[in-house]
């Protein structure tokens, strides 16, 4: 790393919450211990590499308006070096221990796969030196089956199978590359696996394609000894109207019905769980009581637009809500906490990028510590324990052990007179949770 790419600013440290200085955190104190690990253990920072470098910030109405002078936007090998350079200095000086790309935001997407792949490979050289220099790590790694225009009708539910064979050529590379990366996982995101119209569409026929196409993943992954994680990572539409991999249920569902469960756990983005029209706390319930809540793409979305706005998380009931979802599922194992978050097309100078991060980790932090305090302190998941205390004894265990018949049950409700659940004290349980917030 010889030039400096972001002069000026210091490596940003632990300051306290009462700092005056905006190039510190409050509350992000990587060795600080909350419960059994340290904070940096619990939440496992990792920068996107398409956002936090290469997004020029452009929008449906105009271009890019973003500084970034590490990127002369050529695509020659020496450029995605200077950009990969850029961005383990940026990710130095914020204590993000890890990182995530798609190989064609690593590298460029050259004239033939061919030449493509020679250009991932030199510059895959180069991040592996980076990696080793400063410990750096490769949370996952992903191919982009979304921007190139072979890919307008799909990529693994193309209609076309020569589309598909590249698409699975450049998965194959991308694991290669991540493999020799050390990469903790592989994700795959269905980018334009869905479709917009049934009038040409054959759903059985493109889910059986994108069924084997992940069988073929899964023999790649034994074949070559990659140990990393596979993902899925949901979204309900866009670009398509309709995303195959619409929501976590949707997801398990597929993966279940073409018997790829036990080689996927899901990435939960936040927008995407919004698109969906689901708290992103109810996708991770969901993925976790399948056992396969595996990483988290962090960012929120805009309540007022419609569409997938990627913006950086500050909001501390929602952290807060997230941090819950993960503690009680047993914390990150091979996942992490990504930023799949951009600035603001109004903010485009390099320092707004760390103010933007600071501000995610700043609140991911505050989320872990308040949601720890609120599981040691038990009120909350005592109140849900005993909401549910009628099936711990009499006829309810009777239901819990599975013993229950309709019989059983109709001879014991004629016993009845009529019956008044209790209060759901949602209000009080918001009150309750407003306490922690201090
Ligand atoms: C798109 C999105 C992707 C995936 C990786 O909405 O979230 O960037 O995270 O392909
Ligand atoms: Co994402």
């Amino acid at each position: 790393m010889s030039q400096e790419h972001f002069p000026g600013i210091k490596k940003i440290a632990y300051e306290g919450p009462n700092t005056k200085n905006r190039l510190a955190f409050r509350h992000y104190n990587p060795d600080e211990i909350v419960g059994k690990k340290k904070m940096k253990d619990h939440l496992r920072f990792s920068m996107a590499y398409w956002h936090a470098m290469k997004n020029p910030l452009g929008d449906p109405f105009g271009g890019g308006t973003r500084q970034r002078p590490w990127d002369d936007g050529s695509d020659s090998v020496e450029n995605a070096k200077r950009v990969a350079d850029a961005g383990f200095e940026f990710m130095q000086k914020l204590s993000l221990d890890y990182y995530c790309f798609h190989d064609r935001d690593v590298a460029p997407e050259l004239g033939d796969l061919q030449a493509s792949n020679d250009a991932l490979d030199a510059v895959a050289d180069h991040l592996k030196k980076l990696q080793k220099q400063t410990g750096i790590k490769l949370l996952w790694g992903t191919a982009c089956l979304f921007s190139h225009p072979r890919y307008m009708q799909g990529a693994a539910t193309s209609p076309n199978a020569d589309v598909y064979a590249i698409a699975a050529a450049q998965v194959k590379k991308a694991m290669d590359v991540t493999h020799r990366l050390g990469g903790l996982g592989y994700t795959f995101w269905g980018g334009r696996e869905g479709y917009s119209t049934l009038l040409n569409t054959d759903m059985k026929r493109e889910l059986a394609n994108l069924a084997h196409f992940l069988h073929m993943a899964v023999d790649y992954k034994k074949k070559i000894g990659f140990k990393g994680q596979f993902y899925i990572e949901p979204k309900p539409r866009e670009p398509s109207t309709h995303q195959y991999d619409s929501d976590a249920a949707a997801c398990l569902n597929f993966l279940r019905e073409f018997n790829l469960l036990d080689h996927f756990k899901l990435n939960i983005e936040t927008n995407h769980a919004t698109l969906a029209l689901h708290r992103v706390e109810h996708e991770l319930n969901v993925a976790a009581n399948a056992g396969a809540l595996g990483s988290i793409d962090a960012n929120t979305g805009d309540e007022l637009i419609g569409w997938d706005t990627d913006q950086f998380p500050t909001n501390i009931y929602m952290t807060t809500q997230m941090m819950l979802q993960l503690l009680r599922a047993g914390g990150f194992k091979t996942g992490g906490m990504n930023f799949d978050a951009k600035v603001r097309r109004e903010s485009h100078e390099p320092i707004d990028l760390f103010h933007a991060h600071i501000g995610g980790m700043d609140a991911f932090a505050r989320g872990l510590k308040i949601a720890h305090r609120i599981i040691q302190d038990g009120d909350l998941d005592r109140f849900v324990k005993t909401r549910y205390a009628t099936f711990d004894s009499g006829i309810g265990k009777t239901v819990t052990a599975k013993k229950a018949t309709f019989e059983s049950l109709e001879k014991h409700a004629l016993k009845l007179g009529d019956v008044v659940p209790a209060s759901g004290r949602q209000e009080m349980l918001e009150n309750l949770i407003n306490d922690y917030m201090d």
